[in-house]
């Protein structure tokens, strides 16, 4: 079949919408229709005060979501892409209604104005930020908050209940150790992923790194340590794409940082370092009025904008810097929080795998579709679950979400090199892109190189003592290599 996968599966829509014209269905395929040219939705979910919202504003760059208390943090929001700003409430009756909202200390806060919380179905905030371009992200409620209806909305949200399938596309999974609740999630999540169960669109995040054996000065090391303990293991990996350290606060705090933070920080490094260690013992000692002539209120602040590790760190680092700046220390801070390594991973795992996440999430929608049409016309359902199957299977880029399973489940046993290979082979770009080639490589290198590449997985997958499993895998790869070829050969090089 011919075209971008995003195009056979909006045909595909298109089908659909025909044969569930005038049904109660067709508004589930509309949406699933739309959601195709939308970035793809990406949620961040976990347990009550995971740092879920802490997280998001790290990666967006401003304090949008509530932290802490206030109702709000019950609510679903969606973080979307606009052009201006805005704030609109979603209510489970199908109305919508823009909000009041306005900015304190750089925290946004969305003013309900007597709305009742339970009647929200999700509230939208259109923010014209960059770190948005590519990806939405969505807020939710803890998956077991005392609220239950918060939590059923989180449940509803990821298609974890009886309902309609997940309106996300891939989620950021926080937790503070792998609880079983968590790893129950994981699989809820997982098992719900068709047309191919898998891990690809999960990433777990070892969140709020930094509290990690009460807040030692290694303990994001310890974190790190630990995240990659879970990275290994082969049961957490056939939960998710990978499991990653972050301590989120430092990071809100490292990318907001402000200049008069920075000169409270300043003023604390003035202290000697054995009297700054005893201090930052305990948030006792720290808010003792008499430790330190910065003000009470002004350490409190501090201590919320970073906890004891960051505000040891930052005192630690202006202690070793004379005059240090807000940049610098915002530097050192969002370096230090392990955030750019999830915004890697994120790019890598999710936003270069955006069609064929995006296309999954379609045709999950348009088989649920075919489901709730087959309760009134069973002939219709049976034509749409028919051409749902036959897209699916003529989609290559399925087997290749497929072998990306089975490698990181370790089902198919590579060497870093290789699946480095695959990782770059099967993710959205250019033909120079995929096959790791110079953006001026000439069309005769590009094609040589998919030659190469299919002849070597073949004559890997041809070895006598090769499992059926790695045989299956080998010849995707191959396939991949095979399709990169064709597009070469009809003149898309990626050159300028
Ligand atoms: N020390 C530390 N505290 C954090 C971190 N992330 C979040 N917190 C704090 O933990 C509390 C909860 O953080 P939130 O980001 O609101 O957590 P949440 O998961 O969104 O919470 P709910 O929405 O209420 O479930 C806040 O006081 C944060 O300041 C972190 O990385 N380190
Ligand atoms: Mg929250």
């Amino acid at each position: 079949m011919s075209g971008t996968l995003r195009d056979r599966v909006a045909a595909l829509c298109d089908e659909a919408a025909d044969l569930t014209h005038g049904h109660a269905a067709a508004s589930a395929v509309a949406a699933a229709r739309a959601r195709l040219d939308e970035p793809l939705r990406v949620a961040l979910a976990g347990r009550v005060k995971a740092g879920k919202s802490t997280l998001l504003n790290a990666l967006v760059g401003e304090r949008l979501a509530p932290t802490d208390a206030g109702e709000c943090t019950k609510i679903v929001t969606w973080y979307r892409r606009g052009d201006g700003y805005g704030v609109v409430a979603h209510h489970r009756d199908g109305t919508h209604r823009d909000l009041r909202f306005s900015r304190e200390d750089g925290q946004l806060e969305v003013h309900l104005d007597g709305a009742d919380p339970s009647s929200i179905d999700r509230l939208e905030v259109r923010w014209p930020s960059r770190r948005l371009a590519n990806m939405t992200l969505i807020d939710t409620p803890g998956l077991e908050a005392a609220d239950e209806v918060a939590a059923a909305r989180t449940a509803d949200l990821l298609g974890l209940g009886a309902g309609a399938p997940s309106a996300v596309d891939a989620v950021v999974y926080l937790m503070r150790h792998l609880h079983r609740s968590d790893a129950e999630f994981l699989e809820a999540f997982v098992d719900r992923s068709v047309p191919h169960p898998s891990p690809v669109n999960a990433i777990a995040v070892l969140s709020r790194a930094d509290e990690i054996g009460a807040g030692r000065l290694d303990a994001l090391e310890s974190a790190a340590t630990i995240a990659g303990r879970y990275a290994s293991d082969r049961r957490v990996n056939a939960l998710c794409a990978s499991v990653i350290a972050v301590a989120g606060l430092i990071a809100e705090t490292g990318v907001t940082l402000r200049e008069d933070e920075a000169a409270e920080i300043a003023e604390l490094a003035l202290h000697p370092a054995t009297e700054r260690a005893s201090m930052l013992l305990s948030v006792d000692r720290f808010t003792d009025p008499r430790v330190s002539t910065l003000t009470s209120a002004a350490r409190s602040r501090l201590l919320a904008r970073l906890g004891l590790y960051g505000v040891r760190t930052c005192s630690a680092i202006a202690g070793d810097t004379v005059g240090v700046t807000a940049a610098e220390l915002s530097r050192r801070l969002v370096e230090l929080s392990g955030v750019e390594r999830l915004v890697a991973l994120l790019d890598s795992h999710f936003a270069r795998r955006s069609e064929v996440l995006k296309a999954r999430s379609a045709l999950t929608a348009l088989g649920s579709a075919a489901g709730e049409l087959g309760r009134d016309d069973a002939s219709r359902a049976a034509r749409l679950h028919a051409a749902v199957e036959s897209t699916e299977a003529a989609a290559h880029e399925f087997a290749e979400l497929k072998l990306w399973h089975l490698v990181l489940t370790g089902t198919v046993d590579l060497d870093g090199s290789e699946r480095a290979e695959i990782e770059r082979l099967t993710g959205d770009g250019d033909p120079h892109e995929k096959l790791g080639l110079r953006a001026d490589a000439s069309a005769e290198e590009l094609a040589a190189a998919t030659v190469a590449g299919t002849t070597r997985w073949r004559d890997r997958g041809d070895h006598p003592m090769t499992s059926r499993e790695v045989r299956e895998a080998c010849e995707v790869v191959a396939r991949s290599y095979e399709g990169v070829y064709e597009r070469v050969r009809s003149g898309e090089t990626g050159e300028a």
